[in-house]
């Protein structure tokens, strides 16, 4: 493998600033309370870290709407202690990923502030804005968060557009001089020494500029068909990586939802396109029409699809990630798991996939433990916009708090969100102060201390894994060849290189099941599992996960 890419072999370990660690007991995480864990960051064996949003904003959205992308947020810290964390991560041979969210800006920006001003303002054009039709909106576009992609403004009563929150409204990648800004600010994290740029809703920064009305009442289908994959996307990244990007050493990874498994290369194109992309194909399998608190069953057949689709996707071309969740999803093991009778086992099973599978690893903060689902007893304990609006959307279909609670806690982002549980002292070790949301219940019970010292705990795994997966090149650069025809809980697959060959067997069930037949002379050795007694090649034990070698 002489052609190593960094960003490929990378396992990368994402921060939610917030929640990670409090230094100076205001109970919000903040930049100088990560560097007090950079050497157990380092412990973990990742290679890099991904960083959500640390920029001014008034936080309607965790920070996903910037105020002023120039500057850290004060909670956070100052640009000091930026510049101390990034020197940490670079001392420690660790890179660092920057989190840019350029489809939308706070309603704070200076920009919008200007731009709302009058029709002839200089930075009008800086975002979209248009008249009402027949006393409402522009068209029929839904908000991410609930409610019309559109709110109408004063003094001049136009409607601008926001996918996201009224308070993110989206910017206007047509307008040259915007996106001159855009690169500009790109350029300033970049000249500090960033290694890579995790682009936030990348997929949907080129609009339909005739905005025409949704066809579909399926939300997901609207995003696709409506604000993903504009007309100018390519164009877009390709101006991105020509004036800004391909100056430097640096890996760009765009979040696309919405983008398809048919159309995801068409924007990885070595020449003129991004490294990889995020995509939602597992994320979105259990929303119904009505999105994320519209949950429907996933199967493991549908789950297992996905991987083989998104893996086909990049067969020829790009570079896949693999993530089993983040700061926008339920947490892996309480989703995809089972984190009742089965915890650490399932933990440490989804794992094995994570640092088995082709392409990029993600892993967010708090998964390496364990972390599960916390628990809202009432929305008004939601910290998330996603959340509270869902319930004002709901409480309009006269659905009850009991029944909105229901598909909060299984699929809202709250449930990510919980500060990290780092030892059974107050507050968990997060904060001296009171938390800026509640802990999880279960922090006591298990914690970083805890598993630091427990040789068979799930934090000690993970560490297992990551050096499992760095040591075996073939999980990276590796062909991917899932078995068919297995029962739906047996989730099996090679990866093979000119060299070798490994079978992973991951049982997502709580029954012991069978190994068939048809592997098992293929087996010469069990390199590693999540049951601390080997077993034997009959069977495969309730969420087991091996690798074997195999004979080749
Ligand atoms: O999320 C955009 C996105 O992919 C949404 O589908 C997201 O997964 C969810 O449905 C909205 O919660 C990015 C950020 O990851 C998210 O935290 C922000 O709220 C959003 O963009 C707006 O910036
Ligand atoms: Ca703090």
């Amino acid at each position: 493998m002489d052609n190593r890419i960094w960003w490929k072999e990378a396992i990368v370990y994402q921060i939610y600033p917030r929640s990670f660690k409090d230094s100076n007991g205001d109970g919000i995480g903040d930049l100088r309370g990560i560097i007090s864990k950079l050497d157990y960051i380092q412990s973990l064996g990742v290679d890099a870290v991904w960083l959500n949003p640390i920029y001014k904003s008034p936080n309607d959205d965790g920070g996903y709407d910037i105020s002023d992308y120039y500057s850290v947020q004060p909670e956070f810290g100052r640009m000091e202690d930026f510049d101390d964390l990034l020197k940490g991560l670079h001392q420690r041979k660790l890179k660092l990923i920057m989190d840019l969210v350029l489809n939308h800006s706070s309603d704070e920006h200076p920009w919008f502030q200007e731009s709302r001003k009058s029709k002839d303002n200089p930075h009008r054009d800086y975002y979209f804005w248009k008249p009402g039709k027949h006393g409402g909106p522009p068209n029929n576009w839904p908000s991410f968060f609930g409610g019309s992609a559109w709110e109408q403004d004063q003094p001049t009563g136009e409607y601008y557009l926001h996918l996201f929150s009224r308070k993110q409204p989206d910017l206007n990648w047509e307008n040259p001089l915007l996106r001159e800004e855009l690169n500009k600010l790109m350029k300033f994290w970049l000249d500090k020494g960033v290694d890579g740029l995790r682009l936030d809703v990348i997929s949907a920064i080129s609009k339909q500029t005739d905005f025409p009305d949704t066809d579909t009442p399926d939300f997901n289908e609207t995003i696709r068909k409506y604000y993903a994959n504009g007309p100018r996307l390519k164009e877009f990244i390709k101006e991105s990586k020509e004036k800004v990007w391909d100056h430097y050493d640096v890996m760009s990874v765009g979040e696309g939802p919405g983008i398809t498994p048919q159309n995801a290369k068409d924007y990885l194109d070595e020449q003129d396109g991004l490294n990889m992309i995020f995509h939602f194909g597992h994320m979105f399998m259990d929303q119904g029409a009505g999105g994320r608190f519209d949950p429907i069953p996933w199967t493991m057949k549908d789950f297992k699809q996905v991987f083989k689709t998104w893996d086909d996707a990049f067969k020829e071309k790009g570079w896949g990630s693999v993530f089993l969740g983040n700061h926008d999803f339920p947490r892996m093991v309480s989703r995809w798991g089972n984190d009742r009778d089965y915890w650490e086992k399932s933990s440490k099973l989804l794992f094995t996939l994570l640092l088995t599978m082709r392409g990029t690893t993600f892993i967010f903060q708090g998964d390496e433990i364990g972390m599960t689902n916390t628990r809202l007893s009432a929305v008004s304990e939601s910290k998330d916009i996603e959340t509270q609006n869902g319930w004002r959307e709901a409480q309009k279909k006269a659905i009850t708090e009991k029944d909105f609670l229901k598909a909060a806690n299984y699929a809202g982002r709250d449930n990510a969100r919980t500060p990290m549980q780092w030892s059974d002292e107050p507050n968990g070790g997060f904060s001296q102060g009171k938390p800026w949301m509640n802990l999880n219940e279960n922090t006591s019970d298990f914690n970083v201390e805890a598993e630091q010292h427990d040789s068979h705990s799930i934090l000690n795994y993970f560490r297992q894994m990551t050096n499992f997966r760095k040591a075996n090149r073939v999980l990276t650069y590796g062909s991917y060849q899932p078995l068919e025809a297995l029962p739906d809980s047996l989730f099996l697959y090679f990866r093979e290189s000119d060299k070798e060959k490994l079978l992973i067997v991951l049982n997502f069930s709580d029954q012991v099941t069978n190994l068939p037949d048809l592997v098992r002379p293929k087996i010469s050795e069990r390199l590693i599992g999540n049951y601390s007694d080997p077993g034997n090649t009959d069977n495969v034990r309730a969420w087991e996960a091996i690798v074997y070698r195999c004979k080749t």
